[in-house]
């Protein structure tokens, strides 16, 4: 019942369940497996498709030669397996020439290095089929304010952007973007820290709408935010291209954890949103296993961030047809009496709402019954009900 299958879309980046387990701290736990191992790897957790960064795949100092060997055994793999690739992305951050930025470094070599490593990835993401890129500006950012002007940082960050959209269309590749936010780390301060700051941005870009967002749980957490509130609006704009599922508790480092491991209603209300709404874009895990497993714990860990998914889709399912729930949201939601004077402005609406008598005091004093739902949400999410 909670088996995966391709129609959820449950993706996983090579960089996740290839990590090591390398930390600030300590050395990696984990043997490096080749990206064809964790293709195959993928497969038998029943994972729908894989991403990479160009450099998961293909070494930054690869030979021409060596990347095409690299990419015919990966493609074979790909079709042994059936997996698809439907994200790709660049490494702009773990490279030490992009230690102050890529596209926003005050250094005109290192952006126009980060716009032609960015053009061969997206050349590469391609011709394996992605239909979908990804733009995480990890170092894009400061530690100092005295280092960079951040008005010349969105500039260069929008000139870069616009210059890429043109590229795409140049080359006929049916691609989309999709900015993904951070507050911070590997930077002190990363620009544009939010989903929301990303949406405000995407507003200036002269190809605005091939731009999208592809927000992550633990990001949105780490700066303590709301995150379904998150997604939310990104899907009120029509942004929300891609999504980057995981765990994390707020004011802490990166975590990066299975998803729903730590926040379990918070996921759980972010499924219903996904499955609610009609999302049909990919699940993509960005996570990775505990430093403390093997290559048998990392597949337990996918399987988990898919199986969790899976339960709290059968949970939102379970609370959209309890009837004691759905008759208190429908308490909830009832006309109080107001409902024809709300709708858009007319000249004859301002007068009927300026002449209309309001009990105040009886607004305030009406109980919501929110307290009662909550509990029955969470009874249904303990298995109680
Ligand atoms: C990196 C980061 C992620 C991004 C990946 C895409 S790489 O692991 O922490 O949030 O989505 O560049
Ligand atoms: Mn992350
Ligand atoms: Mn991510």
């Amino acid at each position: 019942m909670f088996t995966p299958q391709p129609e959820h879309k449950f993706t996983f980046g090579l960089w996740t369940v290839g990590s090591t387990g390398r930390d600030p701290f300590g050395s990696p736990v984990r043997q490096a497996l080749s990206p064809v191992e964790l293709v195959h790897l993928l497969s038998e957790v029943g994972a729908y498709g894989v991403n990479f960064h160009d450099n998961d795949l293909v070494p930054i100092d690869a030979t021409p030669s060596e990347r095409d060997q690299i990419v015919r055994d990966f493609k074979q793999a790909l079709s042994e397996t059936g997996l698809v690739v439907p994200m790709a992305t660049t490494n702009l951050f773990g490279d030490p020439a992009f230690k102050d930025g890529a596209f926003t470094s005050n250094d005109s070599n290192v952006r126009a290095y980060a716009l032609q490593k960015t053009m061969n990835a997206i050349d590469l993401g391609v011709e394996l089929g992605a239909k979908v890129y990804v733009f995480w500006g990890g170092r894009e950012g400061v530690e100092t304010d005295a280092s960079k002007d951040p008005v010349e940082g969105l500039k260069r960050f929008r000139e870069a952007l616009d210059f890429l959209c043109e590229y795409v269309k140049d080359q006929g590749y049916d691609l989309k973007f999709a900015l993904e936010a951070k507050p911070n780390e590997p930077r002190s301060d990363i620009y544009l820290p939010t989903t929301g700051a990303m949406l405000g941005f995407i507003a200036t870009l002269e190809n605005s709408e091939m731009v999208g967002v592809n927000p992550e749980v633990a990001h949105e957490h780490m700066a303590g935010l709301n995150f379904t509130h998150a997604v939310a609006q990104a899907w009120d704009a029509g942004k929300l291209f891609h999504i980057d599922l995981n765990d994390q508790a707020p004011g802490r480092y990166d975590q990066d954890l299975r998803f729903g491991s730590s926040n379990l209603k918070s996921a759980f209300f972010l499924v219903k949103f996904l499955e609610d709404v009609g999302y049909e874009g990919m699940r993509h895990y960005d996570a990775h296993a505990y430093r403390t497993e093997d290559y048998e714990g990392v597949k337990d860990f996918a399987r988990g961030c898919m199986r969790t998914y899976l339960v709290l889709k059968q949970k939102a399912a379970e609370w959209n047809a309890d009837p004691e729930i759905q008759a208190l949201v429908a308490e909830i939601n009832a006309d109080q009496g107001s409902e024809q004077l709300l709708g858009s402005y007319s000249a004859e609406r301002a007068t009927a709402l300026k002449g209309t008598q309001f009990d105040r005091v009886a607004m305030g004093e009406r109980g919501l019954a929110y307290e009662r739902l909550d509990q029955l949400t969470l009874e249904l999410l303990m298995g109680v009900r």
